[in-house]
């Protein structure tokens, strides 16, 4: 009984060790902070819709990035994530919420990472949701970036629908490694040896 607690005492402190901190590379992910100029802090916009730092609807605090599409757009949010590195997994997403503005349907809340060395674009990891819904999670989870990868336009976006949306709470950081998987290969076979002695 006593080995058996020193041991999963042991095994506890391992894990700890190697459990990696949560981080998120994206800044302003919460989109709250000013540019200083009335604009969100690290974020643009660009396209033929209406893309505004907006009150009326927000996940986190006060703000949201939205975005109303008038049917012949291609409207975006977006901010590049650094430091990333090719072959290695991501994690990204944000919250989404759509509504209708009286057309009858809702756009589609897409979100894009196009993968870049410097400024020759690599390739492109997608995902969308569609129909009216209030916030929730949409993301891609393990995500290889492409071989030369070092950073990463991250992109909200909606393409030639009608209605709004909404995003807030982004993330972009790298997929965690199992700490039940750290557990079984590191800490048990040192906790076995120290038994030993
Ligand atoms: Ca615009
Ligand atoms: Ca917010």
């Amino acid at each position: 009984m006593k080995k058996t607690i020193v041991i999963m005492t042991m095994l506890a402190m391992v894990g700890l060790l190697f459990t990696p901190a949560s981080a998120n590379l994206m800044l302003n992910a919460d989109v709250e902070t000013d540019s200083g100029s009335g604009t969100p802090a690290s974020w643009g916009a660009s396209g033929t819709g209406v893309e505004t730092w907006a009150t009326d609807e927000s996940r986190s605090t006060s703000h949201s990035l939205k975005i109303e599409d008038n049917g012949s757009t291609y409207s975006y949010w977006s901010q590049w994530v650094t430091g990333l590195s090719g072959g290695t997994d991501y994690d990204f997403g944000g919250y989404f919420k759509t509504a209708n503005n009286g057309s009858g349907s809702a756009p589609r809340a897409q979100l894009q990472a196009l993968w870049y060395n410097g400024s020759t674009h690599l390739g492109t990891s997608s995902t969308s949701s569609g129909g009216v819904y209030d916030w929730k999670y949409v993301g891609l989870d393990e995500i290889t970036a492409p071989t030369g990868t070092t950073r990463a336009r991250f992109q909200f976006f909606t393409y030639r629908n009608q209605g709004f949306a909404w995003g807030d709470d982004f993330y972009f950081d790298v997929t965690p490694e199992p700490a039940t998987m750290t557990l079984l290969l590191l800490g048990l076979p040192l906790a076995l040896r120290r038994r030993r002695k």
